[in-house]
């Protein structure tokens, strides 16, 4: 009998295959994570969000008033969208850093087993996002104006949480009619060479990174993938929850807190079976921004020497994904 081989995979798919982590990380089984879960309208939710973001830089919003319907309309037009002709999409790319991406990410030679949207988000509560010409704007907008309104509430509730006056002094560097916001819809389509890799072995779909901007608000269709490293280096998964939004901290609001909050790393990895659909909204200030602790404590010298959003955004581009791109800033 002739036993015809399977075709070997493509160099860009072994490129991407990561090995067994050492013990305790990988698929992060063996540490347990409890995602902090809080709702921003109760009593307690300032202190909730400054323990979570201290802890992991990271919570989900539960009981957060987003109506399902805009959710699923945006993710219903993306998936059309991801369905489409590639030379249809490739019309719309390659991403530089806006527009439609395949597997590339960045400008400096980083992968992932993925396909993307990039599209820039202004300040403005309504007809916010630069005309998508894929997706239909109506939906886009209302999306991300509700997705704002969480990012600023869970600024508000971090401010209040850690005494910064006024309340506002951080959601309103992002509802700044200038603010320099990014909105990305990422498909993870299924891995089949997963199959045929050993079961420790995973595939990179978005290399481990901190996101740049004050605070990322993230929301997936519930298939697994997503990976926070804890504190002490550890990798834990994020149990998927379709229902919530995922808060991320990014660099910008480390900076702002002086290392406080400190910004979340996170990956995600390829699924053998289910494609995974996540939307997410980079909450960033506008280019002339300057970026300096809004608190120090009697005594405490800022971390970090002045620059502005413009400045740091200039170096990110310059810059790997998994780089950690405050080091320059430091002091
Ligand atoms: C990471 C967070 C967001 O996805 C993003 C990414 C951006 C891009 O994809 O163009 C960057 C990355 C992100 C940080 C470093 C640079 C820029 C890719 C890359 C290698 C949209 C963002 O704002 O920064």
């Amino acid at each position: 009998m002739v036993v015809l081989a399977k075709p070997p995979p493509a160099l860009d798919q072994i490129s991407l295959v990561r090995s067994p982590e050492p013990a305790g990380g990988g698929g992060g089984g063996a540490v347990p994570f409890s995602v902090p879960a809080v709702d921003l309208s109760s009593p307690g939710a300032a202190l909730a969000v400054v323990d979570a973001c201290e802890r992991f830089g990271f919570f989900k919003v539960v009981n957060h008033g987003v109506p399902m319907r805009t959710v699923d309309t945006l993710e219903a037009e993306a998936v059309r969208f991801f369905a489409s002709p590639q030379a249809e999409k490739d019309a719309c790319g390659p991403a530089d850093p806006l527009g439609y991406g395949s597997k590339r990410i960045g400008r400096n030679g980083d992968n992932g087993w993925l396909e993307y949207l990039l599209l820039a988000v202004g300040g403005h509560a309504s007809s916010s996002v630069s005309s998508s010409p894929v997706l239909p704007s109506d939906a886009v907008d209302e999306y991300v104006g509700a997705v704002r309104g969480l990012a600023t509430a869970a600024l508000d509730a971090v401010a209040e949480g850690l005494g910064v006056a006024p309340r506002d002094a951080l959601s309103r560097m992002v509802t700044d009619a200038a603010s320099d916001g990014v909105f990305r819809i990422n498909h993870y389509p299924p891995c089949p060479l997963l199959q045929r890799l050993p079961e420790s072995c995973s595939v990179t779909g978005f290399g481990e990174h901190t996101d740049p901007q004050l605070v990322s608000v993230l929301r997936s269709n519930g298939t697994a993938g997503l990976q926070l490293a804890l504190q002490d280096g550890r990798w834990v998964p994020v149990p998927p929850d379709r229902d919530a939004f995922f808060v991320f901290v990014g660099d910008s609001l480390q900076v702002l807190t002086n290392g406080r909050l400190k910004s979340v790393r996170h990956r995600v990895v390829a699924n053998s079976l289910k494609p995974r659909v996540s939307m997410i909204y980079f909450a960033g200030p506008a280019p002339a921004q300057r970026m300096a602790p809004l608190l120090l404590g009697h005594g405490e010298q800022s971390l970090y020497r002045a620059f502005t959003w413009g400045d740091y955004k200039k170096a990110a581009y310059r810059s790997r994904l998994g780089d950690n791109r405050l080091d320059p800033f430091l002091i």
